[in-house]
């Protein structure tokens, strides 16, 4: 069984965010997704809209997800990588080349972002029809 992983706030989940964990998913046979905590989505200087455990109920009650972890810090992922028996890391290439460093743990691949959509467009575009 091929095991891919992938990591992300996931907050006022979106099309873009669906279209990664689908082509994620398509790599392998389980899919584990770590979902930002609250407290590291500050490390991050992200701030959600909705709560760990909301954002995490959702991406869980997707048939293509297989397992959510919490994610508290950037240094969990090799371990998780280890501990979990991924073959997979996978990440969209708004962060190309940041985690090559787990190439010596698994394959790491980045997945085209999809363009015109993130939570941010969406929370100013509401700000925009609401004025
Ligand atoms: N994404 C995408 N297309 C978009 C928006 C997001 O493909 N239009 C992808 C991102 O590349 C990421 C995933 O969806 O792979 C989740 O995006 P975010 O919730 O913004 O996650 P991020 O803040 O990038 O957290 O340790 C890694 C970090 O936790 C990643």
């Amino acid at each position: 069984m091929k095991k891919i992983i992938t990591y992300g706030t996931y907050d006022m989940f979106h099309p873009g965010h669906l279209k990664l964990l689908k082509r994620a998913k398509a790599l392998g046979d389980h899919l584990t997704v770590a979902i930002s905590s609250d407290e590291f989505n500050q490390l991050k200087g992200k701030s959600s809209y909705y709560s760990f455990e909301d954002r995490a109920e959702i991406v869980e009650a997707l048939t293509i997800v297989d397992e959510v972890i919490r994610e508290d810090n950037w240094e969990q992922k090799v371990t998780d990588i280890q501990k979990l028996n991924i073959d997979t890391f996978v990440i969209g290439d708004d962060w190309e080349g940041h985690f090559d460093f787990l190439k010596e743990y698994c394959e790491v691949v980045y997945l085209k972002r999809t363009e015109g959509i993130s939570t941010t467009k969406i929370k100013e575009d509401l700000k925009e029809t609401t004025k």
